[in-house]
């Protein structure tokens, strides 16, 4: 009997231990390392599996699921095929979940190691590739848009957590590794959205490796601004969705009419941040990027002669 009792209380003691030990590293948040942005410097990207917790990610993408102010802020952009991915983008963080998962200790740590400096936020957006009609995009450099949006230096870097699953056959993001050593290519409407010229693409996929990043939900993938990437047509059964936060360096002030966000320090918050925001959506005072706006950006982009 007293054998019985032991076995018992040892028995849940060690589930108790367990399930706490569990808990526990569920919740440790993972940090970046030097390991980390040393093959971020060599290849110009690189993944973290569960940067964030499934917790996390299920209040981040739970949130955006039902967000009324997302649905209403996103718009299309369309492929050359017709097809189309829903976007929300906003400029300055929140104290929404978003703006938590922007603002999190874990992740300004991070990408201050890759920028060598203080970080300030560009703008984060929610990527929408439906399934049947999720649009593809085509070979571009992020600082081939942004360059033309005043800022000097390529001190820019994007991070990409994923939300569902991304795979080939959803149209996950590729990459060219190695390919934001090549600095700036020219960069020209393709189709109706902006793409690298794809001459130096041509050369460029011929020397170097292209990548399909595949990420599970709670992966996050850290991308420079000059590596090359695309992703295909969503053609899948599946949703593609995504949440990519720009960063920019404080000094690297951009010379043209930015939301001043991009050079204002970003004020952290503790990793438990996004668990206590919980189901907090944006507000509808968030200052999103609007479609008339982003048609005048596209203007101002020179289009190589071919
Ligand atoms: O997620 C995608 O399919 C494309 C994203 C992209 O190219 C970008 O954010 O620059």
């Amino acid at each position: 009997m007293i054998n019985r009792i032991g076995v018992s209380a040892y028995l849940i003691t060690r589930f108790f231990i367990f399930s706490n030990l569990q808990n526990f590293l569920l919740m440790a948040s993972k940090q970046f390392t030097q390991a980390d942005k040393e093959a971020f410097d060599r290849d110009g990207y690189v993944v973290i599996k569960n940067f964030f917790t499934k917790q996390e990610v299920d209040l981040i993408y739970g949130t955006s699921m039902q967000d009324n102010v997302i649905s209403q802020k996103s718009f299309d952009f369309n492929d050359s095929k017709g097809l189309r991915t829903k976007l929300a983008l906003w400029y300055t963080p929140q104290d929404d979940v978003y703006g938590m998962y922007s603002r999190c200790e874990r992740m300004v740590n991070a990408v201050e190691m890759i920028l060598g400096g203080q970080a300030a936020h560009y703008h984060s957006k929610l990527m929408q590739k439906e399934p049947k009609v999720g649009g593809a995009w085509e070979w571009h450099q992020d600082y081939g848009y942004w360059y033309n949006n005043g800022f000097l230096f390529p001190d820019m870097v994007s991070v990409m957590l994923a939300l569902t699953t991304a795979n080939v056959e959803n149209g996950c993001l590729q990459v060219l590794k190695g390919s934001h050593k090549m600095g700036r290519v020219e960069h020209g409407m393709a189709g109706q959205q902006v793409g690298a010229s794809m001459e130096k693409v041509e050369e460029a996929l011929k020397r170097m490796e292209l990548v399909y990043v595949e990420l599970e939900p709670g992966d996050t993938l850290f991308f420079h601004c000059n590596i090359l990437h695309r992703s295909e047509a969503n053609l899948s059964e599946n949703s593609r969705w995504s949440l990519i936060s720009a960063y920019n360096l404080v000094s690297n002030k951009s010379y043209k009419n930015e939301p001043s966000s991009h050079y204002t320090p970003l004020s952290k918050v503790p990793d438990d941040a996004i668990v206590k925001a919980g189901m907090k959506g944006i507000s509808s005072t968030a200052d999103f990027l609007t479609q008339e706006v982003d048609a005048k950006f596209k203007e101002t982009i020179v289009v190589p002669e071919t």
